[in-house]
């Protein structure tokens, strides 16, 4: 079994672009370990103060911007950091050749009953028109990621990474002994914890009989997503003569993992019920890391019609719609709104 740094060394990435997700990567390890400590580990409850999005942030959001934020800044790879936490570009090292942006703690509504949450990340070529602290450095379309990943705290921790080929998944080992008990001898893992390769190609079914979308908002759907949506809920009776079922996990890491691992369609539309902010989703350290990582296993993400990769954000915290999974559900999707 293979470490990720071993993978992507082997696959011709860049020892400084592994040096940058080995830092992120040390963090989620000690994340990992307070989150699974659960009470114990200092993370659960609301920190009592609000964040640029005007959420109330919980201590597991402001420990893990934190302890990213840190770490970040002392790679001298690192040029800038965004984060969903800070409200502007956070300088970090005037001579890195590249810009990390985050989402430190998705699903925080799940931290404190236990449920799936994760870290998602995105990392750009540094732009050097601009200076290193410069928003424009995090302007870029979602094509020109040169990694997006992110790592969900699930009953396993996984590390699920894409650098541009096949999105790649990985799981953290921290006891060698229980390896050895399986008479999988992987050799010597630090205390921390290893992200050992678990699969090198992931692949999302082109078809699909899984959705998944919070219900509870369809009064404020566009049109299009009413008839998408009462059609699948018709199933075998309705035009698409076919059952369909609905998970809705309440963190975009484990919806997306989900369909990563088994197919589905994820769909986020505008809600003219909050006209002050029709869309949810934020395009920069949400929308397109996720994007590059089902496309890197064959599906595909949309936004408003349009190849969510092909979208050039206009500023940092934009929100937008999102659409994505597998692939013939998406285009099948997109046909209610054409
Ligand atoms: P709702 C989590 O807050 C998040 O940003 C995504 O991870 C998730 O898919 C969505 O919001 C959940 O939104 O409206 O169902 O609470």
């Amino acid at each position: 079994m293979k470490t990720f740094s071993e993978v992507l060394a082997h696959n011709g990435v860049s020892t400084e672009l592994i040096s940058v997700l080995n830092t992120i990567t040390q963090a989620t390890k000690v994340l990992s370990e307070r989150i699974s400590l659960g009470t114990f580990g200092g993370v659960l409850g609301s920190a009592e103060q609000e964040n640029i999005q005007g959420e109330t942030q919980k201590n597991l959001d402001v420990l893990a911007n934190n302890l990213l934020k840190d770490y970040l800044a002392k790679n001298s790879a690192v040029a800038a950091l965004a984060s969903e936490e800070e409200e502007g570009v956070v300088a970090c090292n005037e001579s890195g050749n590249f810009v990390v942006a985050f989402d430190p703690l998705d699903g925080s509504s799940n931290i404190d009953i236990n449920g799936q949450i994760g870290t998602i990340f995105t990392i750009y070529p540094r732009l050097n028109q601009y200076g290193c602290a410069a928003v424009e450095q995090f302007l870029q379309p979602g094509s020109q990621q040169v990694c997006a990943g992110y790592v969900l705290y699930g009953p396993a921790t996984q590390l699920v990474l894409c650098t541009g080929g096949a999105t790649q998944s990985y799981t953290l080992v921290t006891n060698p002994d229980v390896l050895r008990d399986l008479g999988l001898n992987e050799g010597s893992i630090d205390s921390a914890g290893e992200y050992l390769l678990a699969n090198k190609a992931l692949s999302i079914p082109r078809e699909t009989g899984e959705f998944a979308i919070n219900m509870a908002h369809q009064t404020g759907w566009p049109d299009w997503a009413v008839r998408y949506i009462s059609d699948l809920v018709l199933g075998v009776s309705g035009p698409r003569e076919k059952t369909f079922n609905m998970r809705w996990n309440g963190a975009m890491v484990g919806d997306v993992h989900r369909i990563l691992l088994r197919g589905g369609i994820f769909l986020y539309p505008l809600n003219r019920n909050k006209p002050e902010c029709p869309a949810k989703l934020r395009l920069l350290y949400e929308a397109n890391p996720m994007a590059m990582l089902v496309k890197g296993a064959g599906g595909s993400a949309y936004c408003q019609g349009a190849s969510m990769l092909d979208v050039t954000p206009k500023a940092l915290h934009q929100r937008v719609e999102v659409i994505l999974g597998s692939a013939a559900e998406v285009e099948r999707c997109l046909s209610y709104s054409a």
